[in-house]
């Protein structure tokens, strides 16, 4: 009897280890389907926790933590009064692709949110490497095709060796370490075969990565960090935040000019809305406009994704 108890015991202990860990063990989605029904997980109740269920990751945003600095207030022109709130954050995979869903809050017309995501593939087992600028672009170009312009740094330990921003209903990027585009959605005939980005009524959008296109899927056990965050839109580039609060343009931020070095970020997953704010503020105010080393800088607000079978 001593015996049985002992290896009930020990499977017990084995079986809590099991759920401690956390993997997702992953299912496929349809991303053209205009349903987020496939998500198929039930969300953490209490905000600002993550859960694995049914095969997903799942982040359950804070609502009204939509402040950037903790200062941030939306453009007063109704279409644009609020929207980047992210509420949920959900990962899943399958053999073939990565599968991302965001819910947002739903703004007063069409200008569905920025969000950006940064994929830290070797941070979590201590690897170094890859970008610290998480939302820029080549000042002189000023295009989608070359970043973000979100102004928004990640810490060295966090270096993202890819970035993947989604604009507008339908439209994706994803860059390298190096900045250098390695995938464009856009509905024309030059999109990357197989990188999708579908929205659901203006406040969900489903996206799928094919594994080729960020270093193949990852084995067993991996673990990835997800540095994911929420703006506003403009012309496919992150709407600019500035001192005084415009019709087309938030306030709260400190500057007046176009790429200051404010990031246009209002919400990030990963942490508190205190620790969100404070890294949200960690920009040098007198810093020049678009200078990479004034920009705000994200050590603590990242997700840890941990990939099973
Ligand atoms: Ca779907
Ligand atoms: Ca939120
Ligand atoms: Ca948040």
């Amino acid at each position: 009897m001593g015996r049985v108890l002992t290896v009930l015991v020990a499977v017990l202990a084995l079986s809590s280890v099991c759920f401690a860990d956390d993997a997702v063990n992953g299912h496929k989605i349809a991303v053209d389907d205009k349903s987020v029904r496939d998500w198929k997980g039930t969300a953490p109740e209490q905000e600002n926790t993550f859960v694995v269920s049914e095969g997903e990751y799942i982040w359950k945003d804070a609502s009204g933590d939509d402040t950037g600095n903790g200062k941030y207030v939306y453009p007063e022109n109704k279409a644009l009064k609020k929207g980047a709130d992210l509420k949920e954050f959900r990962v899943t995979f399958d053999n073939d692709n990565l599968y991302m869903l965001f819910k947002t809050d739903r703004p007063g017309d069409w200008w569905v949110p920025y969000r950006i995501v940064g994929i830290d593939t070797d941070g979590a087992s201590g690897g170094k490497g890859g970008t610290e600028v998480l939302a820029q672009g080549d000042m002189d170009d000023y295009s989608f095709d070359s970043g973000t312009f979100a102004e928004l740094k990640v810490a060295p330990e966090l270096a993202c060796e890819y970035v993947v921003a989604v604009s507008s209903t339908y439209k994706g990027r994803i860059w390298d370490a190096k900045g250098k585009l390695i995938a464009r959605k856009e509905a024309q005939p030059d999109d990357t075969p197989g990188f999708k980005v579908g929205d659901y009524n203006w406040n969900a959008v489903e996206v799928a990565i094919p594994w080729e296109l960020i270093g193949g899927k990852p084995a067993e056990g991996t673990a990835w960090r997800l540095v994911v965050a929420t703006g506003q839109q403009d012309n496919d580039l992150a709407r600019e935040v500035e001192e005084e609060v415009s019709e087309y343009r938030a306030g709260g931020g400190e500057s007046s000019e176009d790429n200051g070095v404010d990031p246009d970020v209002f919400d990030l997953a990963g942490a508190d809305k205190a620790t969100q704010e404070k890294e949200l503020a960690s920009y040098k105010a007198d810093g020049e406009p678009g200078d990479a080393n004034s920009f705000a800088v994200i050590s603590k607000s990242f997700l840890t994704v941990k990939f099973g079978k």
